[in-house]
């Protein structure tokens, strides 16, 4: 087992990446383009595809050292029978769970905007892990298969920062699971947001984990191929 050190915030962390899995949170077309439910509720969507080139460059990191990738979208059954009413029945009617949008039924899974953004096309054989709330973990199998590959470490991307990536750290740090954000690969439509999601994970002492960047993590990977 070899390990690697990787600077981070609020210090170095050592991963072994046999054992690390690299989680892409919800970066859905709804979330990320133009016409999208993000779009539909105002917010500027620009702000989150500036993630999308630095999580394609992790991606194509992982891909190449054979490590676990996991994607997630988060999204409800046509019949929005897995979304609890105080999700759906919140905000302007006309932009809720399950109503028309521009790019079909919003959040509703089998939608055009329910999908991944091409750029970061799940491969054949990838987990996709639909959710029905903000954390990666809730009423999901998740766990199980990061328990059955022996995961120890997750690298952990997408969108947006204070929300679902933020939930899905809080709740894999729970499990015993060590948290490495990428900053540069994480986004949200409130840049002081952002920001103070990344400083609220390593303050303390990384009271919920570490944070890095996709540059650390691939001259990391590239030093590990070096020495081997
Ligand atoms: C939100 C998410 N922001 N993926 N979802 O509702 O962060």
């Amino acid at each position: 087992m070899s390990r690697s050190e990787i600077p981070a915030e609020p210090f170095p962390i050592s991963v072994d990446f046999a054992r690390t899995a690299l989680v892409i949170i919800d970066m859905q077309r709804d979330f990320l383009e133009p016409g999208g439910f993000g779009a539909a509720l105002g917010n500027d969507v620009a702000l989150l595809g500036a993630a999308v080139l630095p999580c394609k460059a992790m991606l194509a990191g992982a891909r190449a050292a054979g490590m676990l990738v996991l994607h997630t979208r988060e999204g409800h059954r046509p019949d929005l029978s897995d979304a609890p009413p105080a999700k759906v029945l919140r905000g302007d009617p006309t932009r809720r769970i399950g109503a028309a949008g521009p790019m079909g039924r919003i959040l509703v899974r089998g939608e055009a905007g329910h999908d991944i953004v091409p750029a970061l096309a799940p491969l054949p054989g990838e987990p996709v892990i639909d959710k029905p709330g903000k954390g990666a973990f809730y009423q999901t199998d998740l766990d199980l298969l990061l328990r059955n590959r022996s995961i120890e470490t997750l690298l952990v991307t997408g969108v947006t920062t204070e929300v679902c990536v933020h939930t899905t750290v809080r709740e894999a740090n729970d499990r015993g699971y060590r948290c490495l954000v990428l900053s540069d690969a994480c986004a949200s439509y409130f840049p002081e947001f952002h920001r103070v999601g990344l400083a609220m994970i390593a303050a303390q002492g990384g009271i919920f984990g570490w944070v890095s960047s996709t540059d650390a993590v691939l001259a990391a990977l590239a030093a590990r191929d070096q020495a081997a």
